[in-house]
């Protein structure tokens, strides 16, 4: 439970502060979802968030173990959405997000997912 929490708390503080008008992003839907398991191959990534975002100064990166490789973004989604496609081997991965939502906040977060054997 606190690991899913811990998803979903903004990384910007100033995201907390009472009065804030919350329109820094949060994801609220992503495909894959959050601890899916997927077949390998050709795999659409589509996040969705509560916001519109700054696609030039968000990105889109998948960890495997200590190795990170930055995703490009694919261009004309939805100003709400982020989306990238990779080509995944057997494995378990870390999607991370980080977006710059409209109110100069900031937010980060990771997917986990699970990548099948062929
Ligand atoms: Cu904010």
């Amino acid at each position: 439970m606190l690991r899913f929490l811990s998803l979903l708390i903004p990384a910007a503080a100033g995201c907390l502060s009472p009065g804030h008008a919350a329109a820094h992003a949060i994801l609220i839907e992503s495909e894959p979802p959050a601890r899916a398991t997927v077949p390998p191959g050709p795999t659409g990534i589509r996040l969705r968030f509560n916001s519109r975002i700054d696609h030039a100064r968000s990105r889109l990166a998948l960890r495997a173990g200590t190795a990170e490789r930055v995703l490009p973004l694919d261009p004309g989604s939805p100003a709400d959405v982020l989306a990238a496609s990779s080509d995944l081997a057997p494995g378990a991965y870390v999607l991370r997000w980080q977006v710059l939502a409209v109110d100069g906040h900031i937010t980060r977060g990771d997917v986990p997912l699970t990548v099948q054997a062929r």
